[in-house]
């Protein structure tokens, strides 16, 4: 099948267009909950959840781990030239993006193209494949979510990017977010990622932490006056993680990246990119890190991904609990959604799923799960009491006392005069598992 789609390959043979076929059906390559037309609360699926096919995980993941090399070999690595490979690649990609129907895509700059050690050999790469990626885009009608740079992968960031202790280092990473931001705005992407997994540190013993964190702060500024200056509109975001690679990220968690923000003005340019199994490393549950950056105006996108109650490491899952992530979508619909961002796909098939279509049924699974949870949490907001047991529970500060005391028109000393007025206050259920049941009802 020759197309601008496929290129001349195809490379998912025997999986055609990924279909809505509705709860019902028994066909494992049709999405059962993703009906992307369907409105709930007032958008379509399509609008609300903007899901993402990751580059990275997709079509670039070996299947490597830490005990065995690649499992996941790939038809379309087989060029020698590294722009015809590259060009392949971007070819399944497409072939991909198509047939499972998402509308958006996110890279780092070197899952679209190997790179080298030469600057302007790598920006060369990079600019043949954004205008091959032009094309595909224009004929498909898919479009960039966002685009990154990695700054973790190649030895000379084994101490970090912009917190290396080397300014030659920096230097090195500034020039490769460039041209990733280049990339960027040349396709139209609609965002900007930052994660800085080696952006903290092995051992206090040889780091100067505040002096790290400033120099972050000082590229950060650059990178966004560099992107403003060339018109670039959307947003960056910040992705945070508490370790791995590094065994102290400075970007912890959506607490830590929101001091850090305030502190450095740049709560204008900058919201969250919040993924699952990066908040479960950090201690919190995802929903809490959306509900953090909700409250800030942060909560900007999601990667959507799921870590493994036994393994205490970065396994990235595919999501498949629809209990929590109907937590997730009922903090996303109560927040107003996500500003800027969508739902990125960072997660990968397991080194054993080796068949092609293994691919889609990861992603349709995910896509379900997402969809699905959105159509119980409307329902839950809709139709249950959720909502007023959750206003009951604060109803003491919306008169009276309690009221004038969220005026802040209440000093210590009337506090203490109105603790003796009221007497022992009534012991009050938090209702836990009446809500856990709750939703249990509606899925
Ligand atoms: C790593 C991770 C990255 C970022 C982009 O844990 O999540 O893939 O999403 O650099
Ligand atoms: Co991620």
């Amino acid at each position: 099948m020759a197309s601008i789609l496929t290129g001349d390959k195809e490379y998912f043979k025997g999986v055609g267009q990924i279909k809505y076929e509705g709860p019902e059906s028994d066909n494992p390559l049709a999405y059962r909950w993703y009906d992307e037309n369907r409105v709930v609360a007032g958008k379509t699926l399509k609008e609300h959840l903007k899901f993402a096919t990751a580059y990275w995980h997709s079509f670039v993941g070996s299947g490597a781990d830490p005990f065995g090399g690649q499992t996941h070999v790939f038809p379309w690595d087989e060029k020698s030239d590294v722009i015809e490979r590259a060009k392949d690649k971007m070819d399944a990609a497409f072939e991909f993006f198509t047939k499972i129907g998402f509308p958006y895509y996110c890279f780092h700059d070197v899952d679209v193209v190997d790179y080298g050690n030469d600057i302007n050999e790598n920006d060369r790469r990079l600019q043949a494949l954004v205008e091959y990626a032009k094309e595909k885009q224009a004929a498909s009608g898919i479009k960039l979510l966002w685009g990154t740079a990695n700054l973790f992968s190649h030895k000379r960031y084994m101490n970090g990017a912009s917190t290396n202790p080397d300014f030659h280092v920096l230097a090195h990473g500034a020039a490769q977010v460039k041209s990733a931001l280049d990339a960027t705005i040349a396709l139209g992407g609609e965002n900007y990622v930052f994660w800085g997994g080696r952006e903290g540190y092995m051992s206090l013993l040889n780091t100067d932490m505040h002096r790290e964190i400033e120099h972050f702060a000082k590229f950060l500024h650059a990178a966004k006056d560099y992107a403003r200056k060339q018109g670039f509109k959307g947003n960056f975001f910040i992705e945070p993680k508490p370790c791995e690679p590094t065994k102290h990220q400075y970007d912890y968690d959506a607490a830590t990246v929101l001091g850090f923000l305030q502190k450095y003005d740049l709560m204008n340019d900058f919201k969250l990119n919040l993924e699952v199994n990066h908040a479960t490393l950090a201690g919190h549950t995802f929903q809490h890190e959306m509900q953090v950056a909700a409250d800030n105006g942060l909560l900007g996108s999601l990667d959507a991904n799921r870590g493994d109650a036994q393994n205490g490491w970065d396994t990235d899952q595919f999501p498949n609990d629809i209990n929590e992530v109907t937590e997730y979508m009922l903090v996303l619909l109560q927040s107003g959604g996500l500003q800027g961002g969508g739902v990125n796909f960072d997660a990968k098939i397991r080194r054993n799923s080796t068949d092609p279509a293994d691919l889609f049924y990861a992603h349709i699974g995910g896509a379900d799960v997402f969809a699905r949870a959105l159509i119980i949490a409307d329902n839950i907001l809709q139709k249950s009491d959720y909502k007023k047991i959750r206003a009951e529970r604060y109803a003491s500060y919306d008169s009276g006392k309690g009221k004038e005391f969220e005026e802040g028109k209440l000093t210590l000393e009337d506090l203490r005069a109105y603790a003796i007025e009221a007497g022992e206050p009534a012991v009050i259920s938090g209702k836990q598992e009446y809500l856990e049941n709750l939703v249990n009802r509606y899925i």
